[in-house]
């Protein structure tokens, strides 16, 4: 931590809401990762709590030796809830899979029932000031990077939220020092309260989970509510090139710094001739180029403006922040550099689980790839995807069951039948995509599937990926 300029304290969190909440009796619904971390959190700070999730086979025993420090003390109920239990409860904490229209949701509002979620939870036990990040894609690339930023600037930070520890696992070691960067997604965003970031983000807005919010209108609405009790000082920083986000900042009484990956701004952050500008009322400076950062592809840009954007707002200095972010490796398994061997480039994208995601990946290469995709059947269909290739595949290494499937759809996209290559292991795979390779090609794995089968989950088939390249010999 060097250079930090300290600055009076935004979000001054609650430390008196214990005595306010001690009489309170708290349900908390759902016992994965959220729902314990929020047990846990009640059971420190002596208020009462019950556990209930929707399994009728939940398995109490086995949650109660996993987690000693649910003991006895705190009743769990799996599948039904007594009534008389019910009605005893003041406030409702949903995780964020919990659907909030779900039949016992309206129930419980009706009982007068408040409804919470981890992420409120969190935020009314915790101390300290909050940056937070929403949007469809690159959440936890920019919360990553953000966080990285801020570890150089401040000394206690906690990267939370969506990208898997929970808020409420940490919300009772904050102090008023401490910087919460949190990724937050729209399950979540649907039962904050009062939850305040002083920076906000909303990176983009695509179609995804309409499955839980039936519209895209709803869908953008629930987004924007990351931005609902910031207050006239407070920041939240926008895709300009976003066409809801762009109608959105517009109606905003909050300050407003826009990124974009077209346009020159006059204020905000934006991207022009491999060159990532700042423009303010005093200038426009270069952050940096894009070929000083470890990651590629323009939505990866992207994902910087929006991290540099919070940073600046949060009056980090920009020597951390250059310093940083050319330092910033993405995240594992996303899009991420391996190795060089012989002049060839080994990206690893296991994460690419889907056909959309290995969209991104394929986008980001710029130089003649050798792909290397398939593995287990989601039913998904890979057109789009090949179409995506613009050219640049030169071989395509197919494993796993929907090989056969993957071929027939690039053949049927017009990608020659004798640039691809069936192979049946990873390795084999990463073999026939080397021999195959000269000096200036990539070699992707970027699935578009995933890994179930022949892995145990697409971290492992990452890693595995990544032994064999590094065993290459040259
Ligand atoms: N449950 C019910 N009834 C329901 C739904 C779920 O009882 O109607 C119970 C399940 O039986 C299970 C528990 O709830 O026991 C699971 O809760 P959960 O689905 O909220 O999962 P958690 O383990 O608490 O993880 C959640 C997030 N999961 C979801 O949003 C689905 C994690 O995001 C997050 O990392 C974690 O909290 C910590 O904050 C995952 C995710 O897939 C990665 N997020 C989606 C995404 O990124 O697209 C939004």
């Amino acid at each position: 931590m060097d250079n930090y300029k300290e600055i009076p304290s935004g979000h001054i969190g609650m430390s008196d809401n214990r005595s306010k909440y001690e009489n309170k009796r708290f349900l908390v619904f759902g016992s994965g990762l959220s729902g314990i971390a929020a047990v846990e959190l009640l059971t420190e700070k002596q208020i009462p709590v019950v556990l209930y999730d929707g399994k009728a086979d939940l398995d109490i025993l086995a949650l109660r030796e996993r987690y000693p420090y649910l003991g006895a003390s705190v009743p769990i109920y799996g599948g039904e809830i007594p009534k008389e239990i019910l009605d005893h409860i003041d406030i409702a904490v949903l995780s964020p899979g919990v659907p909030t229209d779900l039949p016992l949701v309206n129930q419980m509002r009706q009982q007068g029932i408040e409804i919470w979620g981890e992420i409120e939870l969190a935020y009314v036990f915790s101390l300290g000031r909050v940056l937070a990040i929403t949007g469809t894609n690159g959440k936890t690339t920019t919360t990553t990077l953000l966080g990285a930023i801020m570890e150089q600037a401040s000394p206690d930070v906690k990267v939370v939220g969506n990208i898997g520890i929970p808020y409420t696992r940490v919300a009772g070691e904050t102090t008023e020092n401490t910087v919460v960067v949190a990724e937050i997604s729209s399950f979540q965003l649907e039962t904050i309260h009062s939850f305040c970031p002083e920076v906000s983000a909303i990176l983009n807005i695509t179609p995804d989970h309409l499955d839980r919010h039936h519209t895209m209108e709803n869908y953008i609405t629930v987004k924007e509510r990351i931005t609902r009790n910031q207050k006239a000082s407070q920041t939240c920083v926008l895709n300009y090139e976003d066409e809801a986000l762009r109608a959105f900042g517009q109606t905003l009484k909050i300050n407003v710094v826009w990124f974009s990956s077209r346009c020159r701004l006059e204020r905000g952050v934006y991207l022009m001739d491999g060159e990532i500008h700042y423009a303010d009322e005093d200038g426009d400076v270069v952050v940096l180029r894009t070929d000083e950062l470890q990651i590629i592809g323009k939505h990866n840009y992207e994902n910087v403006m929006a991290a540099v954007a919070m940073a600046l707002s949060f009056q980090v200095p920009m020597d951390i922040i250059r310093r940083t972010v050319k330092t910033f490796r993405g995240v594992e398994h996303r899009i991420e550099y391996v190795t060089e061997k012989r002049g060839v480039r080994f990206y690893n994208d296991s994460k690419g689980t889907n056909p959309d995601a290995a969209i991104q990946a394929i986008r980001a290469m710029d130089w003649p790839t050798l792909l290397i995709g398939g593995g287990y059947d989601k039913g998904s269909r890979y057109e789009e995807w090949i179409q995506a290739f613009g050219g640049k595949v030169k071989k395509l290494a197919l494993l796993g069951a929907t090989r056969q499937k993957i071929a027939d759809a690039a053949i049927s996209c017009g990608f020659p039948k004798e640039d691809i290559l069936f192979v049946e292991s990873l390795e084999e795979a990463v073999q026939e995509c080397y021999a195959n390779a000269e000096s200036g090609d990539a070699v992707l794995l970027s699935p578009a599937c995933a890994s179930w089968g022949m892995f145990q989950n697409y971290e492992e088939r990452g890693r595995i990926f990544k032994e064999l390249v590094m065993e290459i010999e040259e």
